[in-house]
């Protein structure tokens, strides 16, 4: 659920439980609407920390990745789909122990996890070929 649903669920819910009586029932009212509160916020953070799926379209061409950089939050599900469109290449990160070929004019698609934080690079282990030994992008997770 998006953030604006746990805020229409937590709003009917308010709107829902309008107190009505004495001194009592608003009290009640009042330390239901605050748990109520706590709960939103508590299921909002859980959301949060699952991540959100990011997809990128990242092909290996004349020596080069397109794109270079890669940007994710910390958690994310990252979809990659990996094209090498002139020889075979590969996308390989070590510190997330990822290496993936594509051969001539092939995809592979792949997922992970972005469970660390920081910048890593990505490259092309095929290094038979001079080219790919400069193939190099970041993958930056914040
Ligand atoms: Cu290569």
């Amino acid at each position: 659920m998006e953030r604006e649903s746990y805020l229409s669920v937590f709003f009917s819910v308010f709107l829902w439980s309008e107190p009505k009586g004495g001194p009592m029932a608003r009290r009640q009212w009042t330390v239901f609407a605050t748990l109520s509160a706590a709960v939103v916020c508590l299921v909002a953070a859980a959301a949060q920390e699952q991540g959100t799926t990011r997809e990128f379209k990242v092909v290996g061409s004349h020596n080069a990745f397109q794109p270079s950089t890669i940007e994710v939050h910390r958690n994310d599900l990252v979809k990659i789909n990996f094209t090498a469109e002139d020889i075979a290449h590969s996308f390989t990160v070590d510190g997330y122990r990822i290496s993936k070929r594509a051969g001539i004019g092939q995809s592979v698609t792949f997922e992970f996890r972005a469970d660390q934080s920081g910048t890593f690079t990505y490259y092309c282990n095929l290094s038979q070929d001079d080219g790919c030994k400069n193939m190099k992008g970041q993958l930056v997770v914040r």
